[in-house]
């Protein structure tokens, strides 16, 4: 087999397998650009592959005549690397040399294995050999859950190119679209037949200029298999997400501003700082026309001359606008106490305001010595993580479940079962809105959509081993692209890892004092965003009693506003002088999309309530009884929470009926109890949220609805979400508004109003938020029953003695 040789900082190639040969890996002639692959000489007669894997592993997988008559699968599923192996690979292959990475694999040989071009995966920044080829259990066709491959965008994005010749498009997305689910259910039900393979599908967003002062917005869909495009869509009045490139322009005209510079130098600032704006995408308030977009240029002052100085410390009173062809439109300054409203008087910076480094800087570069009495703690897992991965494909415990990623909401879990018994087709953060409570204009444009704004998955941390992640880690990258159509790699953008978990169940017997325990183990999937000043981390934790738990931690610096010193408002704190920080929402909606033990689920609300007292009708002559009332929701609707009844949502099978308890099967909703949108009903922060508006929604699945806020939150005008989906619906006869024993998503409205505490200054310690999904009469005992039990001889806990106890307390203090 032989492959080309790609440079290690190029970003993505393509190389063709033209042949497969045996022996040991060629070192004597290789041509320029291009290596033999071969295995070691003992497996001669059938031929092997050699394969670099993502995580370090080297293997040696047999690539048989019988292999190749059907599937690439079996190579995968046999990969096993004996300790004779590794070290015949060690003594044979050469450690240095170029990274490579084959992206397409189009020999004839090969073509006759999988049917069409398959996909191999890259890796450049692990353990790699020259020469080699790099593969990975990828090498099959994608799973219709995976997100496009490098081929694919490149493929998608030749298609759309083509369609204008006469003007290049910026491409703004090219993502997954995701098979339809009644396609996508029957190629599960049947255990991925492939007849019943749906079509690689592609939705793209491209901007085309069309005058010299215009723009078009549009989306395309491709099938990708029949490499054409299924449908265009006109997106007149909308605009796209954030564009990094475009903000950063933003930035340079609004410093380059010759007004700007007039009104910084009128400021006349302390010696030696810099000026920096942040520009925001503009929150809807009625007072400019949105249908261009316009930017809003925040300043601040990085006092100390260090890229990582905190200059949220230092909120100046400028502020800005940018129209959409980069023309700084409007200045003014901020007002400064309560009472104030903007006005375009100078503002000069008052010296008094700057403080001491100690108070508003995170940066260990900037900070005093950290304390220095913890010791370290470091995870160890000597027989490896018990979870393993196939591609995308998860198993762990009992748990399988398939991992997505896209640009806009980051991970996605697809196809989640437990013990083979399906639970939901798809679990996903749709979208989140943090809108700001300083009612003093222009503060109510602060109002970010940090999905379909910003984007989860398009500002996804490079997560970091022993930092983000503890213990063994699995990570998974993520593919985006260019504004060109370029696929552009988005590296460890998901971690997955165990962690202990305390105790699962535990019971001493009084009687014999025998104590019997199991601790947790957690799955986690976690991934984690900045999204300009802040930083949330988003984790899905899966137990071995079949729960699951969805935790957002919400950390990094507030975003400040200017206050005159000396000066209070009631919808801020003061942080730091001269610092304010505004009360603000962070208002979250998990996407539920049930498949518990089958797709056609209903939502049963069951309340706790007191029996009547004193009624002859009823037996409860003490008054201590009470029981529960349940109601099946029948059509789609918004509901909220009620901790006085124990209001309980359940999402049920109404056609598997427990053995035992004799009731349908199901799962509950362990909610996060969250107030819900402040703003008034008439504001365009809650026409922009509709979501907002009530903790739980139910409606029936449409192929089209992941957004509870619209696909357009780009300065949109409201009207476009769950609200306005469900009475479209109703319109309709109501025919598509039942949602009683169909095929439902449930959408979960969480968060915190976060009124600032100095605590959260100068970087917020994490603000923890957790929602459950617990099944409730699905199994017929506890599921975390055959959890071995803990065990001093496995676990290895060490005693600490008082003396030392004593030594870590004498240390004197930093
Ligand atoms: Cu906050």
């Amino acid at each position: 087999m032989e492959v080309a040789v790609v440079p290690e900082d190029s970003r993505h190639y393509t190389a063709s397998i033209v042949d497969v040969r045996c022996g040991a890996p060629d070192r004597e002639a290789p041509q320029r650009g291009r290596r033999v692959l071969t295995g070691g000489g003992a497996r001669r007669s059938t031929g092997q592959c050699l394969i670099v894997a993502p995580n370090k592993c080297t293997f040696l997988a047999p690539l048989t005549r019988q292999s190749e008559t059907r599937s690439v699968k079996p190579i995968i599923d046999h990969l096993t690397v004996t300790p004779s192996q590794h070290e015949s690979l060690d003594r044979n292959i050469p450690r240095k040399g170029p990274a490579c990475l084959v992206t397409e694999l189009a020999d004839k040989k090969f073509g006759s294995v999988v049917n069409e071009t398959p996909e191999i995966h890259i890796c450049s920044n692990i353990r790699l050999y020259s020469p080699i080829v790099i593969a990975s259990a990828t090498m099959t066709r994608p799973h219709p859950f995976d997100p496009l491959t490098p081929n694919e965008i490149t493929k998608a994005a030749d298609i759309v190119k083509a369609l204008f010749t006469h003007n290049v498009p910026n491409f703004r997305y090219i993502t997954l679209q995701e098979p339809p689910k009644q396609d996508m259910m029957a190629y599960l039900e049947n255990h991925g037949a492939e007849r019943l393979r749906p079509a690689r599908a592609a939705r793209i967003q491209v901007i085309v200029p069309e005058t010299d002062k215009t723009t078009a917005l549009q989306e395309l869909l491709v099938d990708l298999d029949k490499g054409s495009v299924i449908k265009r869509i006109p997106l007149k009045g909308k605009h796209s997400y954030i564009d990094a490139g475009y903000m950063q322009a933003v930035e340079q005209v609004c410093l380059a501003d010759q007004r700007v510079q007039d009104e910084i130098e009128k400021m006349a600032l302390p010696t030696g700082s810099t000026v920096c704006v942040e520009p925001w995408a503009y929150a809807t308030d009625g007072m400019n026309d949105m249908t261009e977009r316009v930017s809003m240029c925040w300043f601040y002052l990085r006092l100390v001359d260090n890229p990582d100085a905190n200059y949220y410390a230092y909120p100046l009173s400028l502020c800005a606008e940018v129209s959409e062809h980069l023309k700084v439109t409007r200045i003014y300054h901020l007002p400064c106490a309560a009472h104030e409203r903007i006005h375009d008087e100078p503002q000069p910076f008052d010296p008094r305001k700057i403080h001491s480094q100690a108070l508003s800087e995170y940066h260990p570069s900037l900070r005093p010595l950290p304390r220095s009495t913890t010791k370290p703690y470091q995870v160890v897992q000597p027989e490896g993580s018990s979870f393993t991965t196939k591609g995308n494909r998860m198993t762990w415990e009992k748990w399988t479940f398939h991992v997505g990623f896209n640009y806009r909401e980051g991970l996605t879990l697809h196809d989640v079962r437990y013990d083979g018994r399906s639970l939901f087709y798809r679990l996903s953060l749709s979208e989140m809105f943090v809108p700001y409570g300083d009612p003093r204009s222009p503060y109510p444009r602060k109002g970010a959509f940090d999905l379909g704004n910003d984007g989860a998955g398009i500002n996804a941390n490079n997560l970091r081993l022993g930092c983000d992640c503890l213990g063994h880690i699995k990570y998974f990258d993520g593919w985006h692209n260019t504004s060109s159509g370029e696929p552009l790699k988005l590296p460890n953008v998901v971690c997955c890892h165990e962690q202990d978990d305390g105790i699962l169940w535990k019971h001493t017997n009084f009687r014999t004092q025998n104590a019997v325990v199991a601790r947790s183990r957690i799955l986690v999937l976690q991934t984690i965003i900045t999204v300009t000043n802040y930083e949330y981390i988003f984790a899905f934790h899966f137990g071995q009693d079949a729960s699951i738990h969805y935790e957002v931690r919400a950390t990094g610096i507030l975003s400040t506003a200017p206050i005159n010193l000396g000066d209070k408002v009631p919808y801020g704190t003061i942080v730091a002088p001269g610092v304010m920080a505004p009360y603000h929402q962070h208002l979250f909606c998990l996407r539920i999309d049930p498949s518990v033990d089958g797709q056609r689920n209903s939502l049963q609300v069951e309340e706790s309530e007191p029996l009547p007292f004193n009624d002859p009708d009823v037996h409860n002559p003490f008054g201590v009884g009470y029981t529960t009332t349940s109601r099946i929701i029948e059509s789609e609707q918004g509901l909220d929470l009620d901790f006085t009844k124990n209001r309980v949502f359940k999402i049920i099978n109404e056609n598997k009926i427990n053995a035992i308890t004799q009731t349908p099967v199901g799962f509950k909703i362990l909610p996060s109890y969250s107030q819900l949108l402040l703003a008034h009903p008439d504001s365009y922060h809650a026409k922009r949220s509709e979501f907002g508006r009530h903790a739980l929604w139910v409606t029936r699945h449409d192929d089209e609805e992941f957004f509870p806020a619209g696909r357009h939150t780009m300065q949109s005008q409201g009207g476009e979400g769950l609200a306005s989906m469900i009475a479209a619906r109703k319109v309709d006869d109501g025919a598509k508004s039942g949602v009683r024993n169909e095929d439902i998503v449930v959408w979960h409205t969480f968060g915190s109003t976060h009124n600032p505490r100095i605590e959260d200054w100068p970087v917020m310690p994490s603000e923890k938020m957790v929602v459950g999904l617990k099944p409730v009469n699905f199994f017929e005992s506890n599921p975390g029953l055959d959890v071995t039990i803990a065990m001093q001889e496995r676990n290895k806990s060490v005693l600490v003695a008082d003396q030392e106890l004593a030594a870590v307390s004498s240390q004197p203090r930093p």
